[in-house]
């Protein structure tokens, strides 16, 4: 138990507090951004990396919650076939869990929603400069990766969603240590309610040691790949494509 708050006062002091200081308060000019998104990329990847694959971000109380937590970014996916998936209730839509593993699988909603769960209440902070502390439910990555067996050559999961900037699709990924972190989960709800449409529903990614960008919305799809080279613009992400950092640590 010391072990853990001392591992977790470290990561405060090396990397929160100075990253989530620059993010909130001087993120607004986009070069000033660009130079504090890569000067923290370094600093996070390794502190993250050096004090382990557990480190746990701050988690808050029910009291802590913010009374208005925004939308960004997408906030209704355009394509036909999400909008007849939302116009239906997720009825008969699914998470599609493929690539380098050897039982590819589809889980309905229902059976995401049947599966263990974990709730955590944490900050979100985003580049262009807000904070919010929202309460999220959903199943853990590992989870879902644990039933469909990752191949021993995955490094990394491609979370595809269903939205795009004209006609370029929003998509994230994240290398294994994040994706087996306890706290990355795909979230249903949010604040105690079915997650919304501007906030992602279906279901979103949570993980919760990144900023706002890495939170993917209206995932679909979770793809195990080896390289993220292939993937659009080969840089791992819609933002990192046009220049953000893939590991946007905080
Ligand atoms: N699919 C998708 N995911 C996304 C985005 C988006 O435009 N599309 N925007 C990102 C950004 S920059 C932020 S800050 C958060 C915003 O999440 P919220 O709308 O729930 O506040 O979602 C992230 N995930
Ligand atoms: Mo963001």
């Amino acid at each position: 138990m010391s072990g853990l708050i001392t591992r977790r006062g470290l990561l405060a002091g090396l990397g929160y507090g100075v990253i989530a200081g620059t993010t909130s308060a001087l993120a607004y000019s986009p070069s000033f951004r660009d130079f504090a998104l890569r000067g923290g990329e370094a600093l996070s990847y390794r502190t993250h990396r050096l004090i382990g694959r557990n480190a746990l971000a701050p988690e808050f109380s029910e009291a802590e919650m913010s009374p208005v937590f925004r939308t960004n970014g997408n906030t209704m996916p355009s394509s036909a076939d999400y909008q007849r998936h939302m116009n239906g209730g997720f009825a008969d839509w699914g998470l599609v869990v493929d690539g380098l593993v050897t039982t590819p699988r589809t889980f309905s909603l229902n059976e995401l929603r049947s599966m263990p769960s974990r709730t955590q209440i944490t900050r979100h902070d985003c580049v262009e400069g807000w904070s919010a502390i929202g309460k999220w439910k959903g199943v853990s990555m590992k989870t879902l990766l644990d039933a469909v067996t990752l191949m021993p050559a995955a490094r990394y999961i491609v979370l595809h969603c269903a939205d795009s900037f004209g006609r370029n699709p929003y998509y994230e990924s994240i290398d294994l240590l994040d994706a087996f972190h306890p706290q990355t989960i795909l979230a249903y709800d949010m604040n105690n309610a079915p997650l919304s449409v501007g906030h992602g529903a279906p279901i979103r990614l949570r993980v919760e040691r990144q900023l706002g960008y890495k939170q993917a919305k209206y995932v679909m799809r979770m793809e195990a790949v080896e390289t993220l080279s292939t993937q659009f613009g080969g840089n791992g992400g819609y933002w990192e494509d046009r220049g953000y950092h893939w590991y946007a640590g905080i």
